[in-house]
């Protein structure tokens, strides 16, 4: 609604920082309305149950997969699983940036990667609170995620950090 007004010179002319403080009071103002929007859909957004599988427990896993995170890949690039199969992934940071490892269809990626734009200007960390199919890394750490794979089926591995994913910093996990 400002950008009219931004774009003529007269404007611009008269009122040299006029468009900056406004530009930043809008900015302001939207950061505000959003926050409890923001906060609401965190809480709608962290589903319970997944189409994919289920949190899988420590006892029951069959395998595990260590998963080098780097700046900005994964070592692995494909994982072949069983159906049934409960699969330990054991993720190390080995980049200097902070990662993440997201299991999902690629509806649930995407959805977590808007998640994650929503939030970049917050601490991403919290990105992943009471998430079961993700953890969040920061450089030199190892983090555990066991999952329990269900159904036949394509599923991503991904870094949802803003950019990385479409960097390339995803893999695909075949449930046969
Ligand atoms: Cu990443």
């Amino acid at each position: 609604m400002f950008a009219p007004l931004a774009h003529a010179p007269a404007f611009r002319k008269i009122w040299p920082f006029g468009v900056g403080t406004f530009a930043a009071t809008i900015l302001a103002t939207t950061a505000a309305l959003a926050g409890p929007m923001q906060s609401h859909s965190m809480e709608m957004d962290h589903p319970t149950t997944f189409a994919f599988g289920v949190p899988g427990k420590a006892a029951a896993v069959d395998r595990t997969i260590p998963i080098k995170a780097r700046d900005v890949s994964f070592d692995v690039e494909s994982v072949n699983v069983k159906a049934g199969e409960t699969v330990r992934f054991v993720i190390t940071n080995e980049g200097a940036a902070d990662h993440e490892f997201t299991l999902g269809d690629a509806a649930t990626q995407a959805e977590h990667r808007q998640e994650m734009l929503d939030m970049a200007d917050m601490d991403a960390s919290h990105a992943h609170d009471g998430d079961a199919n993700a953890v969040f890394l920061k450089s030199g750490e190892t983090k555990e995620l066991v999952w329990a794979f269900t159904k036949t089926g394509l599923i991503e591995f991904a870094c949802n950090v803003p950019g990385h994913y479409e960097a390339g910093m995803k893999g695909i996990i075949a449930v046969q």
